[in-house]
């Protein structure tokens, strides 16, 4: 049986307007539960909780001066992505470095020659297989995605190294009740982060559902900076989880547009009306068909695995600039709509789902097949 020591810890006048947040540290057979307030989180960073908790497996008393709290690089926000319990809450950090950087680049390797193993390299991104400039963040498009639990804190260091540019990102989805200034809004809720500088966004991760984070300044969410964030509850407080067996963290369809050209340059003044995107990615990933050509670049797309029989959640989100709105379909397959904006819905068969910029749905997918490929269809509309 784990043994729990438990300590409650009275708040200072803490920055925020906040309840508590819970700290879960260590696999080991003593599980340490602490409370403490925001401030002394951050206050007392740079221990190591881990370390400092675990060697100590003696009771902690309530008139003990506060142990180290938190060194942020012990909770890497990979880690929160997992079964969410109630009242096991954990602070999730992440780094995100946005860069100027290449699709098609040095990392890709001979990815553009056939070799389809150096698609797959460390900062490759190959988007439709065409060679460009790109906004990145951690050289990854879509950006990493954050998946989290209800009652999370998220904690994202965002370091801008693109020259020229100071950027923002928004949490799309997240209402920042408490924390407005962590909206990431540049002139509204923040002056943008310029070159060179790291800024902090922390705030609770308080809506649950299938949420976007995308940069707020200029064009960089077409030129690459976005990514999924979200925020699950525990399965028995989901009120539609008798509708599927599964809800896997790689399910998730994150639509966007690409253009060969940086989005910069699309206003104004240009002469032809090729303004529109060159194609239509899912998780960074698409092929490129040339007008009048008839054959494709053979990058590898983006393929989703499912077992015969099961049923699956998956979860759309509607990350395109340019284009709007687009139509969705999965070959051979209905879909179960039982979100629509992260809010649950009376849930509804459909066959085609036709979503606006923004906009995120989760439905559900019976693998009613015993086997095969099916395609997933993207289609711009009224173009
Ligand atoms: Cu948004």
């Amino acid at each position: 049986m784990k043994k729990i020591t438990y300590k409650s810890h009275s708040l200072s006048t803490p920055r925020y307007n906040f309840s508590n947040v819970f700290i879960i540290a260590g696999q080991s057979d003593e599980t340490v539960v602490t409370e403490t307030s925001i401030e002394e989180l951050f206050d007392q960073n740079g221990m190591n909780i881990k370390n400092s908790l675990l060697q100590d497996s003696m009771p902690v008393l309530a008139t003990e001066p506060m142990p180290p709290i938190l060194n942020l690089s012990n909770y890497p926000g990979e880690e929160c992505k997992r079964d969410c319990m109630p009242n096991q809450k954990r602070v999730c950090y992440f780094q995100f470095v946005l860069e100027n950087y290449q699709a098609m680049g040095v990392a890709c390797g001979k990815c553009a020659e056939g070799v389809e193993s150096d698609c797959y390299k460390p900062q490759c991104i190959i988007g439709d297989g065409v060679e460009k400039g790109v906004m990145s963040i951690n050289r990854q498009i879509p950006g990493p995605d954050i998946q989290v639990c209800q009652g999370d804190y998220i904690v994202v260091d965002v370091a801008n190294h693109a020259h020229g540019s100071a950027a923002t990102l928004h949490w799309h989805g997240m209402h920042m009740k408490d924390t407005p200034y962590m909206d990431g809004v540049p002139y509204v809720t923040q002056c943008p982060i310029p070159f060179a500088t790291t800024f902090r966004y922390e705030f609770y991760a308080t809506e649950p559902g299938t949420q976007f984070y995308h940069s707020h300044s200029g064009h960089h969410k077409v030129n690459g900076q976005y990514g999924a964030l979200i925020v699950r509850r525990p399965f028995k407080e989901d009120p539609e989880n008798l509708m599927y067996d599964f809800d896997l963290p790689e399910h998730y369809i994150l639509i966007s547009d690409w253009m060969h050209v940086y989005g910069e340059d699309m206003f104004p003044g240009r002469p032809s009306r090729e303004i529109l995107p060159n194609s239509l990615l899912i998780n960074g990933r698409g092929q490129y068909m040339a007008v009048g050509s008839s054959e494709r670049t053979t990058v590898p797309p983006t393929i989703y695995y499912v077992k015969a029989g099961e049923r699956y959640r998956f979860r759309l989100i509607n990350g395109i600039s340019h284009a709007c709105p687009v139509q969705f379909q999965i070959e051979k397959h209905d879909l179960v709509i039982i979100a629509s904006d992260s809010f649950n819905v009376r849930p509804r068969l459909f066959n085609t789902l036709v979503s606006n910029s923004g906009e995120r749905y989760d439905f559900v997918v019976t693998a009613n097949h015993t086997q095969g490929d099916f395609w997933i269809r993207v289609r711009a509309m009224g173009i």
